[in-house]
Order: C-alpha cells, then sequence, then structure tokens
C-alpha cells in the first residue's frame, strides 16, 4: 500500500531510506491484520498464548526487565527556544537531537518489518480528534496501537483528507537503556522514540502525541489535552453529571473511573458511566461550557492490585480479548498478579516464582483491552462533540495533611490548586518510589511546554460567557498514625462524587476554610460506612499550621517557574497564605 497523500508518502520513504527495512506494511486496522500479527508474534515468543478457556483471546508479554516503565530522564520537549520547554521538562536543541536520533535510526530495521500505522485520537469523526502515523518495528506497538487508538484505513482517510498529522517514528532498536530517547519536537508536530519497547515510550498515540504534542497544539488553539479521567455520574433522577480527574500514574485513575456504587446507592439507582481512564481533551462549547472527549480507544491500565474487591468492572473488561504484559502466570496458564486469588507458579520474567526475587507480577504490570469491554462504557465516549463537564477534581497520594475533599473557591484557586499538587512517585515510572513531589495538574511528565505558560493558559479560560466546571481537590491516600488508609477509596469514593455534584447543583452549603470548601458536618452521605468520629473529623480537618508551611512550599515550587508563573497565581497564593495566618491568629 501507499498513501496518496504526497506529504506522508515522501515522509515514509525518508523513513525507510534512513532505517532500509526489509518490507512495508501499511496497517489498515482489519481483525485478518490482528490475527496475522498475533500468529507472528505467537511463533517469535514475543507474545505467548494463556488459557483460552478463562481467558479467551488473551495473551502475554514479557518485556526486556530493563524495559518496564517510561524513563522521564531520557525524555525530551525539543524547542527551538529552550525557554518554551520550561524547567519541567529536559530541554535539547531539535538539531542536536535530530542528527542524535537519525544516527541511532540509521540501518536500524535492516531484515525487519517497518509498519506504518496511520491512527486517529479520538471519535473519528469528531472536530476534537486528531491524527498521527506512528512508524514502528514493533509487530507488538501494532497490537498495542489497534487497540489503544482508532487506527487503520479510517484515520488515513482522514489524514488524506486534512493533510496534517503528528509524525511518530520509533523502533525498539537493542532495548539498551544506554540508546534510549523519547524525543518530541513539538513546533514540528514530531516524535522520536528508540531503544523501548513499553507502553508510554513506545505507544505513541498516547503520552508522546495525546499529552506532550496535543497539550502544545491544544495552548494555541484554544484547548486543554489533560491527564485525566472522563467519568459520568448518573443519579436516580436519571441526570448525568460528568467529571474530569487528574491523578499521576498509577493513583487509582482507572479504578475511579470504572467504580460500582456502594450497596445502597445501586439500590437507589445511581450508575457510573465510563468515557475514558487516562486522557481527555477540552474545549469550550457554544454554551460556554467545556466539552470533553477521551482520545483513546482502550486502557492501557495497572494490572496489580485490580481485583474483584477494587475493581470487579476492570476484571471483567479484561476476561478476553486483552495483552498482559509483564504480569505472572498460574498453573494452569492464567493472568497472575498481587491482590488476585489463586496463586503464580511463573513470575514476570518466566522464571519460576520465588518470594525472594520480589512481586510475582512486576508493579508496573499492564494490560491493554479495548474499552468497549468495560460494563459501565459509555456510549457517550463516541459522541463527536464530546461530554460537558460539571467538575475537574485533581488528587495525588498524600499520607498526611491534605483533607479528603475540598473546594477551590474560584477558577483562578483552581488552577493554583492543581499547579499546587503533589504526589508521592509509584512505579509508573523508572526511579524511588514514594518520594513526595509536585505534579502540577498530574502533567509533570507529560505537559509538553513551560509550566508557567500552561498554568497561563488554564487561566485564559476564565473569560466572560463561560460557563467553568467546579474544581475539586481530593485525596484517597490519608493515612492514619498506624500507617494504615483512613478512607475505604474505591466504591466510596461515589459519596465524595456526590458531595461535588451536590456543590455544583448548589445543594450542599459547604464550610468555608483558608484553603477552600469542605463538606459541612453531615453532608457527605457516611451511612453504611463504619467509619468513627474522629476519623471523620481528621479526613475533613485543615490543620492551619501544616497549611502555613504547605503554602511556603507551594510558594517557592511556583518561583522555580521564573518570570513566566502568572502573576495571578502567585496572588492567590499569597491570599491563602495571608489566610491561613490570620485563621492561626484567631
Ligand atoms: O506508560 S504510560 O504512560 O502509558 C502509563 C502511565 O504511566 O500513565
Ligand atoms: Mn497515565
Amino acid at each position: 500500500m501507499s498513501s496518496k497523500l504526497e506529504s506522508l508518502q515522501r515522509w515514509v520513504d525518508e523513513v525507510a531510506a534512513l532505517t532500509r527495512p526489509a518490507k512495508i506494511h501499511w496497517c489498515d486496522g482489519s481483525d485478518a491484520e490482528y490475527r496475522q500479527l498475533v500468529e507472528q508474534m505467537l511463533q517469535t515468543g514475543d507474545l505467548i498464548e494463556l488459557n483460552q478457556e478463562t481467558h479467551p483471546g488473551c495473551y502475554l508479554h514479557r518485556s526486556s526487565p530493563s524495559d518496564v516503565a517510561r524513563v522521564e530522564h531520557l525524555t525530551f520537549v525539543c524547542t527551538e527556544d529552550e525557554q518554551d520547554a520550561g524547567p519541567n521538562n529536559h530541554w535539547m536543541s531539535p538539531t542536536e537531537a535530530h542528527t542524535k536520533m537519525d544516527a541511532l535510526f540509521d540501518g536500524c530495521m535492516e531484515g525487519r518489518t517497518m509498519y506504518v500505522i496511520p491512527y486517529c485520537m479520538g471519535p473519528i469523526d469528531s472536530p476534537l480528534a486528531r491524527c498521527g502515523v506512528e512508524i514502528t518495528d514493533s509487530p507488538y506497538v501494532v497490537a498495542n496501537m489497534r487497540t489503544m487508538t482508532r487506527m487503520g484505513a479510517a484515520a488515513q482517510a482522514r489524514i488524506e483528507r486534512e493533510g496534517t498529522f503528528v509524525k511518530g517514528l520509533h523502533s525498539t532498536g537493542e532495548l539498551d537503556p544506554e540508546r534510549r530517547f523519547i524525543m518530541h519536537f513539538p513546533e514540528e508536530l514530531t516524535i522520536k522514540s528508540y531503544g523501548s519497547g513499553y507502553g508510554g515510550n513506545a505507544l505513541l498515540g498516547k503520552k508522546c502525541h495525546a499529552l506532550r504534542i496535543a497539550s502544545f497544539q491544544a495552548k494555541s488553539e484554544g484547548w486543554l489535552a489533560e491527564h485525566m479521567l472522563i467519568v459520568g455520574i448518573e443519579n436516580p433522577k436519571g441526570e448525568t453529571h460528568y467529571v474530569a480527574a487528574a491523578f499521576p500514574s498509577a493513583c487509582g485513575k482507572t479504578n475511579l473511573a470504572m467504580l460500582i456504587p456502594p450497596e445502597g446507592y445501586r439500590q437507589d439507582g445511581w450508575k457510573v458511566w465510563t468515557v475514558g481512564d487516562d486522557i481527555c481533551w477540552m474545549r469550550p462549547g457554544a454554551d460556554g461550557r467545556l466539552y470533553a472527549i477521551n482520545p483513546e480507544a482502550g486502557y492501557f491500565g495497572v494490572a496489580p492490585g485490580t481485583s474483584d474487591a477494587t475493581n470487579p468492572n476492570a476484571l471483567t473488561t479484561i476476561a478476553r480479548d486483552t495483552i498482559f504484559t509483564n504480569v505472572a502466570v498460574t498453573a494452569d496458564n492464567q493472568p497472575w498478579w498481587e491482590g488476585l486469588p489463586g496463586e503464580p507458579v511463573t513470575d514476570w520474567q518466566g522464571r519460576p516464582y520465588d518470594p525472594a526475587n520480589g512481586p510475582a507480577a512486576h508493579p508496573n504490570s499492564r494490560f491493554t483491552v479495548s474499552a468497549k469491554q468495560c460494563p459501565t462504557w459509555s456510549p457517550r465516549a463516541e459522541d463527536s462533540q464530546g461530554v460537558p463537564i460539571s467538575a475537574i477534581v485533581f488528587g495525588g497520594r498524600r499520607p498526611s495533611l491534605v483533607p479528603l475533599v475540598f473546594q477551590a473557591r474560584d477558577w483562578a484557586h483552581g488552577v493554583l490548586v492543581g499547579a499546587a499538587m503533589g504526589s508521592e512517585t509509584t512505579a509508573a515510572a523508572t526511579g524511588a518510589v514514594g518520594v513526595l513531589r509536585r505534579d502540577s495538574m498530574a502533567m509533570k511528565p507529560f505537559a509538553g511546554y513551560h509550566y508557567g505558560d500552561y498554568f497561563r493558559h488554564w487561566l485564559s479560560f476564565d473569560k466572560p460567557g463561560a460557563k467553568l466546571p467546579k474544581i475539586f481537590h481530593v485525596n484517597w491516600f490519608r493515612k492514619g498514625e498506624d500507617g494504615r488508609f483512613l478512607w475505604p477509596g474505591y466504591g466510596d469514593n461515589l459519596r465524595v462524587l456526590e458531595w461535588m455534584i451536590d456543590r455544583v447543583e448548589g445543594r450542599a452549603k459547604g464550610r468555608q476554610t483558608p484553603i477552600g470548601i469542605v463538606p459541612s458536618e453531615g453532608e457527605l452521605k457516611l451511612d453504611g460506612l463504619a467509619l468513627d468520629r474522629r476519623t471523620i473529623e481528621t479526613l475533613l480537618d485543615v490543620d492551619h499550621n501544616g497549611w502555613s508551611d504547605e503554602l511556603a512550599a507551594i510558594g517557592d515550587y511556583l518561583q522555580s517557574f521564573g518570570e513566566r508563573l502568572p502573576d495571578e497565581l502567585q496572588a492567590e497564593q499569597q491570599r491563602i497564605a495571608e489566610a491561613l495566618k490570620t485563621a492561626e491568629a484567631a
């Protein structure tokens, strides 16, 4: 095959001349093509068949043990002006980066097949959707991209109609961490990734395109590309509010997006609808509200911890037609990870399971599955205009200080709340786990430009006629003195979402505090929960002293963005710091 779009054909020819593959395959996205790829990977050992009776259409992929997560220190944003990448990104000059990458790509596909993957991020007919083409030498990447995006002939047709697309070039290379780079050229709508086959580094439609490149595009085009799940909450009257929520990787976005209401809520008729679990593109509609689409078509979810107790919807979703990466296997060849019943016999590296080697499944082991397989999948996920967002939620892992929920007073305060977000690090990226770091809007690894400009862009949505979502902050991860979580989380998080919707609808009054509005006594419905009074008080307490220190730390953090930090954000920080001082004195 080939393309009638000259710019696409020329780029494919150029890449082929550089990488010198034995064969070129243009992906059409058909079932036959997928089956053939799977056959081939079963033969090469890239995929291992799992128990087809319990898990029809499910396969296991074992990655190289040194290639199991995103590599933030090897991920670069290559803008002409270093300032534009900001202190939140690693930067390299475009000339240097291209030279470095093209040397790695030189001849790297010799003897192999080069796959050309046209894909669309978002419903294929949506004006909010954007297209790209990924060139890769990895059949595993092709199979995953088919699930995670609208991939194939329809996407190619849209690209040929529109004439523009994001160019992504990927090779697994030698999987040598010393020869691994993920480079973004936002000004050229180009991505070059070499030396890793792992999701976020290799499925270029996901973090590279839909967040880093898209956030850069969104800034000039007046929209937002965010690291957020999208969930619809339907009340017993049949009214649905859509909520977009930002949490860092591996902090429960998939679980919140697929939440199962607590027993009493279910009996009353509450329902939850999953629109997306990781990425959200939003833009103002004609009525002034923000409308959101999920640019993805599948879930690339964290396996460990996924169980009947935590996320039964996810378990149902992944019972068939799923690719598992780096999970363990049971004696009867079923996929296994920590949190599931049963026992592993083989660990994620294919060794006989030995607890002395650590967890059986890699902590960042993943499943790739079509979104439509989720029992709570929302048909509105295919709505080309997107869904209207009533509330935006920010949250992270904060073992102390930060209350279960609070609401920002207005949009500018909400932007500060998002900017000030902090969370303990997780296994989704290489490096230390459990260290508190600021992760503004959960976009620290993904904002494709200077955070100062990014905050300014967020603030710019507050203009006459705008009917913006209310902004909240949550913390499901508060711990008691004994180190145990104080809040049950999972399905019970609906109790907190209900309070938010009550705030949006003007039904809940809340209690004003210097840091924002918290539920007043009795507003959170806690019936059926075995929480004592002290725990509830701790969960909703605002410790003025502790928050004063936090505000000082936030102030220091904001200063790190220098001149590009919007004054308005600094003013918000000072306003709250002052209010805390006054409250402390009182
Ligand atoms: O590796 S991904 O970036 O795709 C998943 C994540 O870390 O959020
Ligand atoms: Mn993510």
